[in-house]
């Protein structure tokens, strides 16, 4: 009889050590990376006190709702679009060095929706990293043909048709922003979404030289009205072209502050994604030089045309994203914009016309009319915008185990903290170590397939769930 106890202890004493989580040691390099974050965020395009969204419920309680949302994220950056015939409908005049003040249309209804949107990031603390999207084949307000506009594009997006009248628009949106509304909330702009394949100019051609002729133009105008230092200039916008980026940051070297790409390319159900995505943003980070990499779109690669994905409302689409943004940080990369912040209508169209009528679809949030649900996405982005705040120092880290990744980032508001993932098992992770310093665990929350739990953990170590995403918030000094 003792002996079938004693059989018995050990087998339930077995059963426990096999339950028992796997140790795993984190070490982080004591060299922060060369550049601090630049921000991780959301495309948050300023279309919210625009007719298609406010005819289905888009007012100033929804709005109330939405900022506050967008507040607990931690959304550090968002990257907002413009577009030039918002405010300059026909040509000011033919002289491109001279603003004839009176022909501008400030007062718009997309310029007034902008500033809403502006009014909200400056009050939140949110850097905007504006975007002039493209010269627009028709005028938005009445379809007619576009002054700035290429002629003979069969894109709803053009290159501009003048690089002095290009160059001039964009410095009186920037300076009316910047200087006469005092949104200094916009630190970074971007020329043209994506022009790697959609500045179509002449024969629906992409000349990059033209390209390049308008950044110079634009840093040109921006240092002589005094502006330059307030704004970085984030290039490339580069999104399939594997050339662009590259072409870029060799040409526009003397006026880029930064450079970005756009990610459309990963999905959890690919084989070694964690290794090719680490191997991606290494090339970009590389071919950048001393200058900063972002990536200023996010998505997987599940997208079905510009307006819906076929994994929205899936854990892997959230755990995807967020080992993208661990994975860059450890390579090197200083933010990433997930595409978008909620859904919203862009224009009214007929709902079979391939893009939902107007309907993007692919956000952190549902719409109004299902009450901004925080999706999978919008769960798991909370942990790395509120990981890796804008300006905090990144420490890439090292695991013994395959299924484990983890960064570092180091913030004199937020203090220090680490993002890790486990694509396993549970794990127990220990030896948060840093320049041979352990911090000491406050608190540590985990994304899982059962959304935001608090993880368990004790001064020196954290579990981490299976599948998991994990910020862990230390008391070391920073
Ligand atoms: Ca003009
Ligand atoms: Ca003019």
């Amino acid at each position: 009889m003792g002996c079938v106890i004693a059989v018995m202890a050990l087998a339930i004493l077995g059963a426990l050590r096999e339950a028992d989580p796997v140790e795993v040691d984190l070490t982080f390099e004591e060299t922060a990376n060369r550049h601090p974050v630049s921000g991780f965020g959301g495309e948050w395009d300023p279309h919210f006190w625009r007719k298609p969204n406010v005819r289905r419920g888009c007012d100033e309680a929804q709005w109330q709702v939405v900022c506050r949302r967008i507040k607990d994220m931690g959304i550090g950056r968002v990257r907002m679009m413009i577009l030039p015939d918002w405010y300059e409908p026909d040509n000011d005049d033919d002289d491109a060095r001279t603003l004839r003040a009176n022909a501008f249309t400030w007062d718009s209804e997309p310029m007034l929706s902008l500033y809403r949107h502006l009014e909200a990031c400056r009050d939140m603390g949110i850097r905007v990293t504006l975007t002039w999207w493209c010269a627009p084949a028709k005028r938005q307000s009445d379809g007619a043909p576009y002054w700035l506009a290429t002629p003979g594009v069969k894109e709803w997006c053009t290159a501009p048709n003048d690089v002095e009248e290009a160059a001039e628009n964009v410095v009186a949106g920037l300076r009316h922003l910047i200087e006469e509304r005092g949104y200094s909330c916009i630190d970074a702009f971007t020329f043209y979404n994506e022009p790697d394949w959609a500045f179509f100019g002449v024969d629906n051609e992409v000349d990059f030289d033209h390209y390049r002729a308008i950044c110079m133009a634009i840093d040109r105008r921006l240092c002589e009205v005094g502006l330059r230092d307030r704004l970085e200039l984030d290039l490339a916008d580069a999104s399939m072209h594997k050339g662009w980026l590259e072409q870029s940051a060799k040409a526009l070297d003397e006026v880029a502050d930064r450079y970005n790409v756009h990610s459309y390319v990963f999905s959890c159900a690919d084989e070694g994604y964690p290794q090719a995505i680490r191997a991606w943003i290494r090339t970009w980070v590389q071919q950048c030089g001393d200058k900063p990499l972002a990536t200023n779109e996010l998505g997987t690669r599940h997208y079905k045309g510009a307006y819906s994905a076929t994994d929205v409302d899936t854990f892997e689409r959230a755990f995807l994203t967020s080992q993208y943004a661990i994975l860059g940080l450890c390579e090197g990369m200083t933010g990433a914009i997930f595409w978008g912040l909620y859904d919203q209508y862009y224009y009214d169209g007929a709902p079979d016309d391939g893009s939902n009528g107007g309907r993007m679809m692919t956000n952190l949030m549902a719409y109004v009319d299902d009450g901004w649900r925080i999706r999978p996405t919008g769960q798991a982005w909370t942990l790395i915008c509120h990981g890796a705040p804008v300006g905090a120092r990144v420490h890439p880290g090292t695991s013994a185990h395959a299924d484990v990744d983890a960064v570092m980032t180091r913030s004199d508001t937020a203090g220090t903290q680490v993002l890790a993932v486990n694509r396993g098992a549970t794990v127990r992770v220990r030896h948060l170590t840093l320049s041979g310093a352990k911090g000491r665990v406050t608190r540590a929350l985990a994304y899982t397939r059962n959304g935001l739990v608090e993880a368990e953990s004790d001064a020196e170590s954290v579990l981490l769930p299976t599948e998991s995403v994990v910020r862990i918030e230390l008391d070391a000094q920073p």
